[in-house]
């Protein structure tokens, strides 16, 4: 089986330090979770920024900052921007970070709820505006997929030539107003794609540990962190993201699976080297 690729979603755009007091804000804060989500086997960073005050903000020059304070203490780490940003962002607005010729970006496939009033908005017209950019930029999309109809919209965008094979999705699990995080959903998203696509699998609250050993055990790959989880058991508030890496890594160990370093994770991804 391929070694395991694991991304850490360290800071997202909802996510509060009121849920939990770690959750990066400053770029030294930044530097700090990713510092030790790598550390602890991340090869992959998913990134959202925040002014200091914990705006959430696609400011390319505020990802620039961080992804380069990042880079000058873990070279080889793959960082991977959002360009979902947050909630009632423009599509330009939130393909900034783009600007900056990332390795990977991520590519959210379709609208959905996203708790209380809140739509997360991506028409099919949005999808084939960043499917060009990445394309046009040199980025390898990962497909943001939060039901099984957006892996139907993104095999459609790829015959289409908006998404380039091979694909790479990322299953959101559990988020309120998308798919459940049960393993029966997730057995129906991993069977939806093409046998020559990988997936990474990012279960949102109570579902991100089940979710993670169902795909260590089926030979996808995991993504943990504060923007999908705060806490490290019930009850008990997670110290860092890379409390959370470290919990699947000794997962994986414990069931067979080694961890891809970032040459590995490259490798695997068909990222340039
Ligand atoms: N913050 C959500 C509205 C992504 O990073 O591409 C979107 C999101 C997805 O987090
Ligand atoms: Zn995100």
């Amino acid at each position: 089986m391929e070694k395991l690729i694991i991304t850490a979603a360290i800071c997202g755009a909802e996510v509060t330090k009121e849920h939990n007091p770690n959750v990066p804000y400053t770029i030294e804060e930044c530097v700090r979770e990713a510092g030790l989500a790598y550390e602890a086997g991340a090869s992959i960073i998913h990134l959202h920024v925040r002014e200091d005050d914990g705006t959430p903000t696609q400011s390319k020059d505020r990802f620039k900052a961080v992804m380069d304070a990042i880079h000058a203490k873990y070279p080889d780490v793959i960082i991977q921007p959002s360009t979902g940003g947050a909630v009632g962002m423009s599509n330009d607005e939130r393909l900034q970070p783009t600007e900056l010729n990332p390795e990977m970006a991520t590519l959210d496939c379709g609208t959905l709820n996203f708790g209380g009033d809140e739509i997360f908005e991506n028409t099919e017209n949005t999808i084939k505006y960043f499917g060009e950019k990445m394309i046009e930029r040199g980025i390898k999309p990962e497909l943001e997929v939060f039901d099984k109809s957006m892996i139907d919209m993104a095999l459609r965008l790829h015959k289409k030539g908006f998404i380039q094979s091979p694909m790479h999705f990322d299953f959101v699990m559990g988020v309120n107003g998308g798919i459940s995080g049960t393993l029966r959903d997730f057995v129906f998203l991993r069977e939806s794609i093409p046998a020559d696509a990988t997936y990474t699998v990012a279960g949102i609250g109570r579902f991100e540990f089940p979710l993670a050993v169902a795909a260590i055990i089926d030979g996808g790959h995991v993504r943990v962190g504060f923007e999908d989880n705060t806490m490290i058991a019930k009850g008990q508030v997670a110290e860092s993201n890379g409390q959370l890496v470290e919990k699947v890594v000794r997962l994986a160990k414990e069931l067979g699976r080694e961890i891809a370093n970032p040459t590995e994770a490259r490798e695997i991804l068909g990222l340039k080297q």
